[in-house]
């Protein structure tokens, strides 16, 4: 549907109304970025390390540890950042560490910066996981709830204190999970001296991966004018082959701003330009954000340049920020996901963040192998299983047309306890957090609240409708969901959602070892579903684990001949409901990832088509010829990828 551009303009208008109206946030989250008036310091590398091994893990208050150099209160080692801290050494503690570790950086912050008082400095976290207080010269200036998304300080005011520039920046994070947050989790202390040692607990959690923790994504500071560009939403459609961009830009650090706003194609020439804080660009011969493989020239991005113009009397300021912008549309029918008007077939994998040594970490080769082994196997999308995945991650996927199913932190949330208030405020605001840090990437299709809860449970109701409904309402452009495992008659949350997201695990975690009940129980699960809801369905996970190396035929649990007929049973069946309402199958996993240690894992959880090295198994080169000829059935290939073979 392409609405006419007085109900865009609308839209965009009600949009901006919700965003100044019944937030629980202020201000924007926008991406650094260098221009002529912002500057960006990159803070990644080496920085200085001690976890508070004492029985509290109070000592680092206690002794204000950010009032000094942190080798002045005892041993610390060296610790990369970005990285999780737990793989870096060959310490067990270290790696199995539950409470407050410190991290201590110095750096020399430029003049101009201190000098210059019409400049504002930010510091701003990627991410760290998962609470975290900062200083700055010992001066406390943030702290952040939550391990997945960004957040930030103005430190100008304390840098310049200090007219040397010398500036430290110490970081206490904390990776204590309570009932409370999200993911959640429970400490528990063994307090039996006959069976455990003083002071032993445990972190109970209920999802399936390692609790890395530490610095995760890049610390930078960065720069802006005083008066400056606070945050941009835009919101695109398109009328025959006129693109449409509706835009609200917000301000701070003036009363009266001038803004322009310019369109560029990537050649840099002006497409379409506009005045003032709100408004609809006009793109005649739009090219449109298509995902990949479904048009020979995918992931098409327009910039927007937004150029602010302001004085106070005294100062003249002058801001610019460019924002990268895909022009498409998201619509949901009863049995189809529409982008750009056509039925788009979800054809990808589930991820973690996640490899050796680095846990968590961003980590730039990987990231880069990552994308090649996603186009090497012809999918088109992923889900951020289980939490918001790093800005840089969803920049490459608006770049590469990759399709994303953008997802909470919220995993786990089994206990009844985590349905309470407290939950429910800070499940809105990470909602928040992640709407506004992610809103204007064209790959981002469909928000996803959370994943399995136990939404059977009588409260999962008002919660989810709660959460649901503020999500919407955040963002009322695209589809939202949450993530069911197979309990269609109970589920609380599904009334609400768009699209049904199943995941489950026929002749694995139901029936193992009998591979021939996956047709008969998929297709009734479907028909269930459908027929209840008369929704559209992706299969969000599927799979079986795979130790790569072990074969048995006649296949046997944990073989690749395993794994590979698992997929090939799903497959029959997603080949006949596909005609109907399925929509998409997102294998379980892209790659094996570490999780908690148990008797289920065998170092980590080997469910991966490719070896946590990103090697493929068996199953990847299954999962290959299908997505290669899903693509030539459902897309229009690219022309150099139309030989898969010879990549
Ligand atoms: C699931 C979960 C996922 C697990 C997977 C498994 O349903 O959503 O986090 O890793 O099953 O392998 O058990």
């Amino acid at each position: 549907m392409c609405l006419p551009v007085t109900r865009q303009v609308l839209r965009a208008l009600w949009l901006f109304a919700l965003l100044d109206a019944g937030l629980l946030l202020d201000g924007g989250m926008l991406y650094p970025r260098e221009s002529s008036s912002r500057e960006v310091k990159e803070l990644s590398g080496l920085w200085v390390f001690r976890a508070d091994r004492s029985p509290s893990r109070k000592q680092g208050f206690d002794e204000a540890w950010y009032k000094q150099r942190l080798e002045e209160t005892g041993p610390v080692i060296d610790m990369p950042v970005p990285a999780s801290y737990n793989d870096i050494t060959q310490d067990p503690a270290i790696r199995d560490f539950i409470g407050w570790v410190w991290y201590e950086r110095e750096l020399v912050v430029p003049t101009h910066w201190i000098r210059d008082d019409t400049i504002r400095v930010v510091l701003r976290v990627g991410s760290a996981h998962y609470n975290s207080i900062v200083w700055v010269n010992g001066v406390s200036v943030t702290q952040h709830e939550g391990g997945h998304l960004p957040f930030e300080a103005e430190v100008s005011d304390v840098i310049r204190k200090d007219p040397t520039g010398s500036c430290r920046i110490t970081t206490a994070v904390n990776n204590t999970l309570t009932l409370e947050t999200l993911p959640p989790g429970n400490i528990q202390y063994m307090n039996d001296r006959t069976r455990y040692p003083d002071g032993f607990f445990v972190q109970s959690i209920y999802f399936d991966f390692f609790n890395y923790a530490g610095i995760h994504r890049p610390v930078l500071l960065y720069t802006t004018p005083k008066a400056y560009v606070d945050d941009i939403t835009v919101v695109t459609n398109f009328s025959d082959n006129t693109g449409l961009v509706s835009y609200i830009v917000s301000v701070k650090g003036a009363v009266t701003a001038a803004l322009k706003v310019t369109l560029m194609d990537k050649q840099g020439h002006c497409v379409a330009s506009s005045n003032g804080p709100f408004g609809v660009l006009k793109v005649q011969d739009v090219k449109l954000w298509w995902p990949y493989l479904t048009h020979e020239n995918p992931g098409y991005l327009y910039s927007m340049e937004v150029r602010l113009s302001a004085a106070d009397g005294r100062t003249t300021y002058e801001d610019v920020y460019t924002l990268p912008v895909g022009i498409r549309t998201v619509n949901v029918t009863s049995t189809q996901f529409l982008i750009n008007n056509k039925p788009f077939y979800f054809h990808g994998v589930n991820k973690h963040e996640d490899s050796d040594i680095r846990g968590k970490g961003l980590d730039w080769p990987l990231i880069v192998k990552d994308f090649n082994l996603l186009k090497w196997l012809g999918a088109n999308s992923f889900r951020t299983s289980h939490y918001p995945y790093a800005e840089e991650i969803l920049q490459m996927c608006d770049r590469h047309g990759i399709v994303v199913i953008d997802e909470s932190p919220a995993v786990g949330i089994k206990d009844i306890r985590s349905f309470g208030n407290a939950s429910l405020s800070h499940h809105l605001i990470v909602m928040e957090e992640l709407v506004r840090r992610d809103k204007n990437h064209a790959s981002v299709v469909m928000w996803s609240v959370a994943n399995e809860p136990a939404s059977e449970m009588p409260p999962a109701d008002y919660y989810f409708k709660t959460v649901i409904k503020h999500t919407k309402d955040l963002d009322p452009t695209r589809p939202v969901t949450f993530i069911s495992s197979s309990n269609f008659a109970r589920d609380k949350g599904v009334p609400y959602v768009d699209v049904i997201c199943i995941n489950n695990y026929f002749s694995w975690y139901h029936d193992p070892g009998h591979l021939e009940v996956i047709l008969i129980q998929l297709n009734t699960e479907y028909e269930n579903w459908h027929g209840k809801y008369k929704k559209p369905i992706i299969q969000s996970e599927y799979g079986a684990d795979a130790v790569p190396g072990v074969h048995v035929d006649p296949p046997v649990m944990f073989t690749e001949e395993y794994q590979k007929i698992v997929l090939q049973n799903y497959h029959k069946v997603f080949d006949q409901k596909r005609a109907q309402y399925l929509i998409g199958e997102l294998i379980w996993n892209f790659a094996d990832f570490m999780t908690t240690q148990g008797v289920t894992r065998v170092v980590g959880n080997k469910k991966g088509i490719f070896t946590r090295q990103r090697q493929p198994k068996a199953a990847a080169f299954v999962l290959k010829e299908r997505y290669w000829r899903l693509a030539n059935e459902t897309g229009r290939l690219p022309l150099w990828t139309k030989y898969p073979c010879s990549l």
